[in-house]
């Protein structure tokens, strides 16, 4: 008898591993360019409104050959961008895309993007699956 209170206890436990993070993306827009352009860039804020970190390992679209996560940095007055690792999102906390920052480097377009357009963004998260969001071509932040 004792033996089997036990057991349940131990189920108990492992089925009750409930904390996970949970990424809600919000303003998620690409900035506007002109035809042509080798390479956009897109913005979002990036929340967590799970109970456990979230941990966003980059990101990727059927619209562009290639897309990564960058972020601007100014040395000696003048800009640069260098690739973000894992970017580590706290429990209630937000990772803010925007111009002069962090931001999605999106290259190699596979067709042509105009004003109002809306491009499809999956963004993978290190646990856990990602999470899908619609990113829509303006000429400024939303
Ligand atoms: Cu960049």
């Amino acid at each position: 008898m004792r033996l089997k209170l036990g057991w349940l206890l131990l189920l108990g436990c492992a089925t009750n591993v409930g904390a996970a993070g949970h990424l809600v993306v919000e303003h998620a827009w690409i900035r506007a360019a002109p035809r042509g352009a080798p390479m956009l860039a897109g913005y979002a804020t990036l929340k967590n409104d799970g109970d456990a970190p979230v941990v966003v390992s980059g990101a990727s679209s059927a619209d562009f050959g290639d897309m990564s996560l960058h972020e601007s940095v100014y040395e000696n007055g003048v800009e640069r961008m260098r690739p973000l690792g894992n970017v580590s999102i706290a429990p209630g906390a937000s990772a803010v895309f925007a111009p002069g920052g962090k931001h999605f480097m999106l290259m190699d377009a596979k067709r042509e993007l105009k004003t109002g357009d809306s491009v499809k963004v999956h963004i993978s998260t290190k646990s856990g699956t990602g999470t899908d969001a619609d990113f829509v071509v303006r000429e400024t932040a939303p």
